[in-house]
Protein backbone atom coordinates (compact mmCIF):
# COMPACT_ATOMS: atom_id res chain seq x y z
CA UNK A 1 0.00 0.00 0.00
CA UNK A 2 2.26 2.35 -1.59
CA UNK A 3 0.27 5.24 -2.87
CA UNK A 4 -2.02 7.08 -0.88
CA UNK A 5 -4.98 9.26 -1.87
CA UNK A 6 -6.67 11.55 0.24
CA UNK A 7 -9.70 12.64 -1.24
CA UNK A 8 -10.91 16.24 0.69
CA UNK A 9 -9.36 18.54 3.08
CA UNK A 10 -11.68 19.40 5.10
CA UNK A 11 -11.63 19.76 8.68
CA UNK A 12 -11.45 15.15 8.74
CA UNK A 13 -9.33 14.87 5.33
CA UNK A 14 -7.41 18.07 5.60
CA UNK A 15 -6.37 17.07 9.25
CA UNK A 16 -5.81 13.24 8.97
CA UNK A 17 -4.31 13.92 5.21
CA UNK A 18 -1.56 16.38 6.46
CA UNK A 19 -0.34 14.16 8.87
CA UNK A 20 -0.08 11.13 6.55
CA UNK A 21 1.52 13.38 4.20
CA UNK A 22 4.13 14.38 6.71
CA UNK A 23 6.78 12.07 6.31
CA UNK A 24 4.91 10.29 3.66
CA UNK A 25 6.08 11.29 -0.02
CA UNK A 26 3.56 9.23 -1.88
CA UNK A 27 0.66 10.79 -0.06
CA UNK A 28 -1.48 13.04 -2.79
CA UNK A 29 -4.43 14.98 -2.46
CA UNK A 30 -7.77 14.96 -5.43
CA UNK A 31 -8.63 18.35 -4.50
CA UNK A 32 -11.78 21.12 -5.78
CA UNK A 33 -10.35 23.47 -7.56
CA UNK A 34 -10.20 26.37 -4.88
CA UNK A 35 -8.37 23.97 -2.25
CA UNK A 36 -6.13 22.34 -4.65
CA UNK A 37 -5.00 26.30 -5.79
CA UNK A 38 -4.54 26.93 -2.39
CA UNK A 39 -3.11 24.04 -1.39
CA UNK A 40 -0.70 24.02 -4.38
CA UNK A 41 0.04 27.70 -3.70
CA UNK A 42 0.84 27.52 0.25
CA UNK A 43 0.19 23.93 1.16
CA UNK A 44 -1.46 22.14 3.61
CA UNK A 45 -1.12 23.65 7.23
CA UNK A 46 -2.82 22.52 10.35
CA UNK A 47 -2.95 25.05 12.85
CA UNK A 48 -3.51 23.26 16.64
CA UNK A 49 -2.24 23.54 20.20
CA UNK A 50 -0.43 20.38 19.64
CA UNK A 51 1.72 21.92 17.28
CA UNK A 52 1.08 23.98 13.76
CA UNK A 53 2.72 22.59 10.86
CA UNK A 54 2.50 22.81 6.56
CA UNK A 55 2.73 19.91 3.97
CA UNK A 56 3.26 20.33 0.19
CA UNK A 57 1.80 16.85 -1.03
CA UNK A 58 1.04 16.63 -4.39
CA UNK A 59 -2.08 17.83 -5.40
CA UNK A 60 -5.05 17.64 -8.54
CA UNK A 61 -8.51 18.10 -9.39
CA UNK A 62 -8.39 15.52 -11.68
CA UNK A 63 -7.40 12.16 -10.26
CA UNK A 64 -5.28 11.17 -13.41
CA UNK A 65 -2.77 13.57 -12.74
CA UNK A 66 -1.55 11.93 -9.51
CA UNK A 67 0.38 8.58 -8.88
CA UNK A 68 -2.41 5.48 -9.18
CA UNK A 69 -3.90 5.13 -5.49
CA UNK A 70 -3.47 1.92 -3.45
CA UNK A 71 -5.65 3.21 -0.93
CA UNK A 72 -8.04 6.10 -0.61
CA UNK A 73 -8.68 7.83 2.15
CA UNK A 74 -11.94 9.79 1.64
CA UNK A 75 -12.80 12.53 3.96
CA UNK A 76 -15.45 14.22 1.71
CA UNK A 77 -18.97 14.95 3.24
CA UNK A 78 -21.58 12.54 2.89
CA UNK A 79 -23.47 14.65 0.34
CA UNK A 80 -20.57 14.79 -1.54
CA UNK A 81 -19.60 10.86 -2.04
CA UNK A 82 -21.65 10.53 -5.54
CA UNK A 83 -19.39 12.94 -7.35
CA UNK A 84 -16.17 11.64 -5.99
CA UNK A 85 -17.21 8.02 -6.74
CA UNK A 86 -17.54 9.49 -10.68
CA UNK A 87 -14.33 10.87 -9.81
CA UNK A 88 -12.30 8.30 -8.54
CA UNK A 89 -13.97 6.11 -10.86
CA UNK A 90 -10.69 6.29 -13.66
CA UNK A 91 -8.08 4.97 -11.32
CA UNK A 92 -9.58 2.32 -9.13
CA UNK A 93 -8.12 -1.44 -9.93
CA UNK A 94 -8.98 -4.43 -8.53
CA UNK A 95 -6.58 -4.32 -5.51
CA UNK A 96 -7.92 -0.35 -4.54
CA UNK A 97 -9.19 -0.07 -0.87
CA UNK A 98 -11.03 2.64 0.08
CA UNK A 99 -11.16 3.94 4.16
CA UNK A 100 -14.29 5.73 4.92
CA UNK A 101 -14.38 8.60 7.46
CA UNK A 102 -17.06 10.48 7.24
CA UNK A 103 -20.19 10.87 9.16
CA UNK A 104 -23.23 8.70 8.85
CA UNK A 105 -24.31 5.20 8.41
CA UNK A 106 -24.28 4.04 5.34
CA UNK A 107 -21.10 5.44 3.50
CA UNK A 108 -20.14 1.89 3.04
CA UNK A 109 -23.26 0.36 1.67
CA UNK A 110 -22.96 3.13 -1.08
CA UNK A 111 -19.96 2.41 -2.02
CA UNK A 112 -20.28 -1.26 -2.17
CA UNK A 113 -23.72 -1.37 -3.91
CA UNK A 114 -21.52 0.93 -6.62
CA UNK A 115 -18.36 -0.46 -6.79
CA UNK A 116 -19.74 -4.21 -6.56
CA UNK A 117 -16.72 -5.74 -4.82
CA UNK A 118 -14.82 -5.78 -0.86
CA UNK A 119 -12.91 -2.98 -1.06
CA UNK A 120 -14.16 -0.99 1.38
CA UNK A 121 -12.60 -0.55 4.77
CA UNK A 122 -14.91 1.23 7.71
CA UNK A 123 -13.24 4.13 9.23
CA UNK A 124 -14.49 6.16 12.79
CA UNK A 125 -13.08 9.79 12.76
CA UNK A 126 -12.72 11.35 16.35
CA UNK A 127 -11.92 14.78 15.70
CA UNK A 128 -13.00 18.35 15.97
CA UNK A 129 -11.14 20.76 13.66
CA UNK A 130 -12.51 23.32 11.61
CA UNK A 131 -11.59 24.90 8.17
CA UNK A 132 -9.99 28.20 8.14
CA UNK A 133 -9.94 29.10 4.60
CA UNK A 134 -8.97 26.58 1.65
CA UNK A 135 -5.57 24.95 2.97
CA UNK A 136 -5.55 25.94 6.61
CA UNK A 137 -7.08 23.56 9.14
CA UNK A 138 -7.58 24.64 12.48
CA UNK A 139 -7.76 21.97 15.14
CA UNK A 140 -9.13 21.90 18.49
CA UNK A 141 -9.65 18.17 19.71
CA UNK A 142 -8.68 14.55 19.72
CA UNK A 143 -7.63 13.10 16.32
CA UNK A 144 -7.76 9.73 16.46
CA UNK A 145 -9.45 7.19 14.37
CA UNK A 146 -10.61 3.39 14.16
CA UNK A 147 -10.96 1.28 11.36
CA UNK A 148 -12.57 -1.97 10.96
CA UNK A 149 -13.23 -5.11 8.53
CA UNK A 150 -17.06 -4.61 7.59
CA UNK A 151 -16.87 -7.92 8.61
CA UNK A 152 -15.02 -8.06 11.73
CA UNK A 153 -12.20 -9.90 10.71
CA UNK A 154 -8.22 -8.79 11.05
CA UNK A 155 -7.16 -8.72 7.56
CA UNK A 156 -3.90 -7.72 6.22
CA UNK A 157 -5.14 -4.56 4.64
CA UNK A 158 -6.41 -3.45 7.95
CA UNK A 159 -3.52 -3.58 9.76
CA UNK A 160 -1.67 -1.61 7.00
CA UNK A 161 -3.64 0.65 7.45
CA UNK A 162 -3.24 0.48 10.90
CA UNK A 163 0.58 0.83 10.53
CA UNK A 164 0.26 3.72 7.92
CA UNK A 165 -1.82 5.96 10.84
CA UNK A 166 0.58 4.94 13.21
CA UNK A 167 3.74 6.08 11.29
CA UNK A 168 1.68 9.20 10.62
CA UNK A 169 1.43 9.63 14.70
CA UNK A 170 -2.66 9.37 14.64
CA UNK A 171 -3.86 7.14 16.99
CA UNK A 172 -5.35 4.51 15.18
CA UNK A 173 -7.81 1.56 16.95
CA UNK A 174 -9.28 -1.76 15.33
CA UNK A 175 -12.52 -2.34 15.65
CA UNK A 176 -13.80 -5.47 15.89
CA UNK A 177 -17.60 -4.27 14.95
CA UNK A 178 -17.01 -0.92 13.00
CA UNK A 179 -20.73 -0.47 11.96
CA UNK A 180 -21.15 -0.36 15.81
CA UNK A 181 -18.81 2.50 16.15
CA UNK A 182 -20.10 4.45 13.28
CA UNK A 183 -23.55 4.08 15.04
CA UNK A 184 -22.23 4.95 18.32
CA UNK A 185 -20.76 7.89 16.66
CA UNK A 186 -23.93 8.33 14.70
CA UNK A 187 -26.08 8.78 18.55
CA UNK A 188 -23.70 11.40 19.38
CA UNK A 189 -23.80 13.24 15.79
CA UNK A 190 -27.99 12.71 15.86
CA UNK A 191 -27.92 14.74 19.05
CA UNK A 192 -25.72 17.68 19.13
CA UNK A 193 -25.09 18.51 15.02
CA UNK A 194 -28.91 19.86 15.25
CA UNK A 195 -29.07 20.89 18.86
CA UNK A 196 -25.93 23.22 18.69
CA UNK A 197 -27.57 24.58 15.37
CA UNK A 198 -31.22 25.25 17.37
CA UNK A 199 -29.15 26.88 20.05
CA UNK A 200 -26.72 28.82 18.32
CA UNK A 201 -24.28 27.78 20.57
CA UNK A 202 -21.65 25.04 22.50
CA UNK A 203 -22.70 21.39 23.28
CA UNK A 204 -21.89 23.05 26.67
CA UNK A 205 -25.07 24.85 26.51
CA UNK A 206 -26.96 22.23 25.75
CA UNK A 207 -25.32 19.58 28.46
CA UNK A 208 -25.80 22.19 31.07
CA UNK A 209 -29.80 22.71 30.43
CA UNK A 210 -31.45 19.92 32.83
CA UNK A 211 -34.59 18.97 30.92
CA UNK A 212 -31.88 18.85 27.77
CA UNK A 213 -31.41 14.97 29.00
CA UNK A 214 -34.32 13.97 28.30
CA UNK A 215 -34.11 15.42 24.84
CA UNK A 216 -31.59 13.66 24.78
CA UNK A 217 -32.72 10.06 26.00
CA UNK A 218 -35.38 10.45 23.36
CA UNK A 219 -33.00 11.27 20.45
CA UNK A 220 -30.83 8.55 21.34
CA UNK A 221 -33.67 6.22 21.59
CA UNK A 222 -35.13 6.85 18.49
CA UNK A 223 -31.58 6.27 16.98
CA UNK A 224 -31.03 3.02 18.42
CA UNK A 225 -34.44 1.43 17.81
CA UNK A 226 -33.29 1.58 14.28
CA UNK A 227 -30.27 0.47 14.57
CA UNK A 228 -31.19 -2.79 16.40
CA UNK A 229 -33.69 -3.33 13.81
CA UNK A 230 -30.87 -3.61 11.81
CA UNK A 231 -29.25 -5.65 13.68
CA UNK A 232 -26.09 -3.26 14.98
CA UNK A 233 -27.75 -3.16 18.97
CA UNK A 234 -26.59 -0.75 20.90
CA UNK A 235 -25.97 -0.66 25.17
CA UNK A 236 -29.31 0.67 27.28
CA UNK A 237 -27.51 3.19 28.82
CA UNK A 238 -26.65 4.80 25.10
CA UNK A 239 -27.78 8.37 26.12
CA UNK A 240 -25.88 8.47 29.12
CA UNK A 241 -22.56 7.64 27.18
CA UNK A 242 -23.51 10.29 24.62
CA UNK A 243 -23.88 12.60 27.87
CA UNK A 244 -20.31 11.58 29.26
CA UNK A 245 -18.38 11.79 25.61
CA UNK A 246 -19.07 15.41 25.69
CA UNK A 247 -18.04 16.53 28.94
CA UNK A 248 -14.93 16.65 28.29
CA UNK A 249 -15.58 18.52 25.12
CA UNK A 250 -17.84 20.59 26.74
CA UNK A 251 -16.60 24.30 24.44
CA UNK A 252 -16.75 22.24 21.22
CA UNK A 253 -19.35 23.29 18.65
CA UNK A 254 -20.29 20.56 15.56
CA UNK A 255 -19.48 20.10 12.04
CA UNK A 256 -23.14 20.66 11.36
CA UNK A 257 -22.73 23.99 13.02
CA UNK A 258 -19.59 24.78 11.27
CA UNK A 259 -21.23 24.02 8.13
CA UNK A 260 -24.29 26.28 8.73
CA UNK A 261 -22.21 28.88 9.43
CA UNK A 262 -19.29 28.74 6.87
CA UNK A 263 -23.09 28.68 4.67
CA UNK A 264 -22.22 25.02 3.33
CA UNK A 265 -25.06 22.24 2.99
CA UNK A 266 -25.08 20.57 5.87
CA UNK A 267 -25.50 16.61 6.56
CA UNK A 268 -28.60 16.25 8.44
CA UNK A 269 -30.04 14.19 5.15
CA UNK A 270 -27.39 11.19 6.93
CA UNK A 271 -28.16 11.89 10.20
CA UNK A 272 -31.35 12.44 12.03
CA UNK A 273 -32.74 12.54 8.29
CA UNK A 274 -31.37 9.14 7.67
CA UNK A 275 -33.21 7.85 10.93
CA UNK A 276 -36.16 9.44 9.97
CA UNK A 277 -36.10 7.56 6.49
CA UNK A 278 -35.48 4.12 8.08
CA UNK A 279 -38.00 4.93 10.41
CA UNK A 280 -40.36 5.01 7.60
CA UNK A 281 -39.10 2.41 5.94
CA UNK A 282 -39.08 -0.27 9.16
CA UNK A 283 -42.24 1.16 10.46
CA UNK A 284 -40.57 2.67 13.67
CA UNK A 285 -41.45 6.28 15.31
CA UNK A 286 -39.22 8.93 15.08
CA UNK A 287 -41.11 11.94 16.00
CA UNK A 288 -38.42 13.81 17.77
CA UNK A 289 -35.87 12.77 14.84
CA UNK A 290 -38.53 14.25 12.43
CA UNK A 291 -39.12 17.79 14.10
CA UNK A 292 -35.16 18.12 14.20
CA UNK A 293 -34.80 16.93 10.77
CA UNK A 294 -37.50 19.68 9.60
CA UNK A 295 -36.49 22.22 11.81
CA UNK A 296 -32.72 21.96 10.29
CA UNK A 297 -33.95 21.92 7.16
CA UNK A 298 -35.60 25.18 7.60
CA UNK A 299 -32.84 26.82 9.76
CA UNK A 300 -30.26 26.40 6.92
CA UNK A 301 -32.22 26.67 3.51
CA UNK A 302 -30.60 28.74 1.52
CA UNK A 303 -31.98 32.12 0.51
CA UNK A 304 -32.76 32.09 -2.94
CA UNK A 305 -30.22 34.30 -5.22
CA UNK A 306 -29.49 34.63 -8.39
CA UNK A 307 -31.17 35.52 -11.85
CA UNK A 308 -35.25 34.54 -11.60
CA UNK A 309 -35.41 35.74 -8.67
CA UNK A 310 -36.97 38.69 -7.18
CA UNK A 311 -36.51 40.55 -3.71
CA UNK A 312 -38.18 42.83 -1.81
CA UNK A 313 -36.69 44.67 1.13
CA UNK A 314 -35.46 48.38 2.72
CA UNK A 315 -38.60 49.36 4.57
CA UNK A 316 -40.06 45.30 5.49
CA UNK A 317 -40.09 43.55 8.55
CA UNK A 318 -38.65 41.00 7.15
CA UNK A 319 -36.59 40.60 3.52
CA UNK A 320 -38.12 38.16 0.88
CA UNK A 321 -37.84 36.68 -2.16
CA UNK A 322 -39.75 35.30 -4.69
CA UNK A 323 -39.08 33.54 -8.08
CA UNK A 324 -41.77 33.05 -10.84
CA UNK A 325 -43.43 29.70 -8.84
CA UNK A 326 -43.86 31.81 -6.43
CA UNK A 327 -45.55 34.75 -7.98
CA UNK A 328 -47.73 32.10 -9.49
CA UNK A 329 -49.16 31.24 -6.59
CA UNK A 330 -50.26 34.45 -4.93
CA UNK A 331 -54.03 35.16 -5.59
CA UNK A 332 -55.60 34.67 -8.14
CA UNK A 333 -57.66 38.13 -8.09
CA UNK A 334 -53.67 39.59 -8.80
CA UNK A 335 -53.19 37.92 -11.53
CA UNK A 336 -53.43 39.32 -14.50
CA UNK A 337 -53.32 36.60 -17.65
CA UNK A 338 -52.19 38.65 -20.18
CA UNK A 339 -51.60 42.50 -19.93
CA UNK A 340 -52.83 42.75 -23.16
CA UNK A 341 -56.22 43.21 -22.30
CA UNK A 342 -54.27 46.24 -19.92
CA UNK A 343 -51.69 47.34 -22.25
CA UNK A 344 -52.24 46.69 -26.20
CA UNK A 345 -49.13 45.53 -28.06
CA UNK A 346 -47.60 44.11 -24.71
CA UNK A 347 -48.09 40.16 -23.85
CA UNK A 348 -47.16 38.45 -20.79
CA UNK A 349 -48.90 37.24 -17.96
CA UNK A 350 -48.13 39.57 -14.80
CA UNK A 351 -49.21 39.93 -11.17
CA UNK A 352 -50.37 43.36 -9.81
CA UNK A 353 -47.66 45.59 -7.62
CA UNK A 354 -50.17 45.80 -5.03
CA UNK A 355 -51.19 42.12 -4.48
CA UNK A 356 -46.90 41.44 -4.54
CA UNK A 357 -46.42 44.03 -1.48
CA UNK A 358 -49.60 42.85 0.11
CA UNK A 359 -47.59 39.70 1.00
CA UNK A 360 -44.46 41.56 2.88
CA UNK A 361 -45.53 43.44 6.21
CA UNK A 362 -44.16 46.70 5.25
CA UNK A 363 -42.95 49.51 7.90
CA UNK A 364 -45.40 51.69 9.35
CA UNK A 365 -44.20 54.91 7.54
CA UNK A 366 -42.84 53.36 4.40
CA UNK A 367 -44.20 55.62 0.92
CA UNK A 368 -42.19 54.78 -1.41
CA UNK A 369 -40.81 51.75 -3.75
CA UNK A 370 -37.90 51.74 -6.17
CA UNK A 371 -37.77 49.03 -8.47
CA UNK A 372 -33.87 48.41 -9.58
CA UNK A 373 -32.77 46.84 -12.51
CA UNK A 374 -30.89 43.71 -11.77
CA UNK A 375 -27.78 45.28 -13.14
CA UNK A 376 -28.07 48.10 -10.49
CA UNK A 377 -27.95 50.93 -13.81
CA UNK A 378 -31.68 51.76 -13.66
CA UNK A 379 -34.33 52.52 -10.70
CA UNK A 380 -37.85 53.95 -11.06
CA UNK A 381 -38.99 55.17 -7.66
CA UNK A 382 -43.47 55.60 -7.40
CA UNK A 383 -44.86 56.81 -4.18
CA UNK A 384 -46.42 53.44 -2.51
CA UNK A 385 -49.88 54.73 -3.85
CA UNK A 386 -48.39 55.50 -7.35
CA UNK A 387 -47.08 51.12 -7.31
CA UNK A 388 -50.43 49.95 -6.32
CA UNK A 389 -52.39 51.47 -8.56
CA UNK A 390 -50.40 51.58 -11.79
CA UNK A 391 -47.62 48.63 -11.18
CA UNK A 392 -47.67 45.57 -13.26
CA UNK A 393 -44.65 43.05 -13.10
CA UNK A 394 -44.70 41.12 -15.98
CA UNK A 395 -43.32 37.42 -14.79
CA UNK A 396 -43.95 34.86 -17.58
CA UNK A 397 -44.58 34.61 -21.31
CA UNK A 398 -46.56 31.73 -22.88
CA UNK A 399 -45.72 29.35 -19.87
CA UNK A 400 -41.96 30.20 -19.85
CA UNK A 401 -40.28 32.73 -17.86
CA UNK A 402 -40.89 36.63 -19.51
CA UNK A 403 -37.08 36.40 -21.75
CA UNK A 404 -34.53 38.79 -21.42
CA UNK A 405 -34.55 40.38 -24.59
CA UNK A 406 -38.06 42.09 -23.64
CA UNK A 407 -36.82 42.79 -20.24
CA UNK A 408 -37.68 39.45 -17.82
CA UNK A 409 -36.92 38.26 -16.14
CA UNK A 410 -39.58 40.79 -14.49
CA UNK A 411 -40.82 44.05 -15.64
CA UNK A 412 -42.50 46.45 -14.40
CA UNK A 413 -44.95 48.35 -16.29
CA UNK A 414 -47.29 51.19 -15.01
CA UNK A 415 -50.03 51.54 -17.44
CA UNK A 416 -51.66 54.63 -17.49
CA UNK A 417 -49.11 56.39 -15.22
CA UNK A 418 -48.13 58.45 -17.76
CA UNK A 419 -44.57 57.74 -17.82
CA UNK A 420 -42.87 55.82 -20.02
CA UNK A 421 -39.75 55.67 -17.89
CA UNK A 422 -41.25 53.72 -15.04
CA UNK A 423 -40.86 50.78 -17.18
CA UNK A 424 -38.38 49.13 -15.58
CA UNK A 425 -36.70 45.98 -17.70
CA UNK A 426 -34.70 43.04 -15.67
CA UNK A 427 -36.15 44.04 -12.02
CA UNK A 428 -34.43 42.47 -9.68
CA UNK A 429 -34.72 44.16 -6.13
CA UNK A 430 -38.39 45.71 -4.81
CA UNK A 431 -37.32 48.51 -2.60
CA UNK A 432 -39.40 49.85 -0.04
CA UNK A 433 -38.29 53.27 1.63
CA UNK A 434 -39.88 56.29 3.67
CA UNK A 435 -39.32 58.78 1.08
CA UNK A 436 -38.15 58.76 -2.42
CA UNK A 437 -35.46 56.38 -3.11
CA UNK A 438 -32.89 56.32 -5.79
CA UNK A 439 -34.31 57.09 -9.13
CA UNK A 440 -32.24 57.33 -12.55
CA UNK A 441 -34.74 58.23 -14.25
CA UNK A 442 -34.14 61.41 -16.75
CA UNK A 443 -36.89 64.35 -16.07
CA UNK A 444 -36.56 64.58 -19.80
CA UNK A 445 -38.49 61.52 -20.50
CA UNK A 446 -41.17 61.80 -22.97
CA UNK A 447 -44.55 60.66 -21.29
CA UNK A 448 -46.28 57.96 -22.68
CA UNK A 449 -49.51 57.91 -24.71
N1 LIG B 1 -33.31 48.26 -16.99
C1 LIG B 1 -33.70 49.35 -17.70
N2 LIG B 1 -35.00 49.61 -17.83
C2 LIG B 1 -35.40 50.71 -18.51
C3 LIG B 1 -34.46 51.63 -19.08
C4 LIG B 1 -33.10 51.29 -18.91
O1 LIG B 1 -32.20 51.99 -19.37
N3 LIG B 1 -32.76 50.16 -18.23
N4 LIG B 1 -34.90 52.73 -19.74
C5 LIG B 1 -36.25 53.20 -19.41
C6 LIG B 1 -36.74 54.25 -20.31
S1 LIG B 1 -36.08 55.81 -20.06
C7 LIG B 1 -37.73 54.04 -21.22
S2 LIG B 1 -38.41 55.29 -22.09
C8 LIG B 1 -38.25 52.68 -21.44
C9 LIG B 1 -38.12 52.30 -22.88
O2 LIG B 1 -38.79 51.11 -23.08
P1 LIG B 1 -38.76 50.38 -24.50
O3 LIG B 1 -37.30 50.01 -24.72
O4 LIG B 1 -39.63 49.16 -24.34
O5 LIG B 1 -39.26 51.38 -25.47
O6 LIG B 1 -37.60 51.68 -20.66
C10 LIG B 1 -37.27 52.08 -19.36
N5 LIG B 1 -36.72 50.97 -18.64
MO1 LIG C 1 -37.59 57.14 -21.15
Amino acid sequence: MKQILVVGAGSVGGFFGAYLAKDNPHVSFLLRTKTRAAVALNGLTIRSANGSFTVHPRVASDVQELPKPDLIVLGVKAYDLDEVMDQIAPVLSRETVILTLQNGIDTEDRLIARLKRDCVVGGVAYIYSKIVEPGVIDHYKKGAVAIGELMGHESERLLKIKEIFAAAGIPCQLSKDIRRSKWEKMCWNCVFNPVTVLINDSVAKALDHPEMLSVIRQIVGEVTAISATLKVPLPLDMPERVVKATQEIRDIHTSMYDDWKAGRPTEIAYLNGYIVEKGRELGIPTPVNDALTAMINAITEKDKTGRGVLKIEGAVVQPLSFDRQALRQLPDDHQIVDVTTIMPGMRGRAISVKGLLDVPALNIDADHVTFHSVDGTYAATLTLQQARDFGLLLYELDGEPFPDGKGGPFRLITPGLGDLCANVKGVGRIEVTKGPGRDTRQTTCPPSS
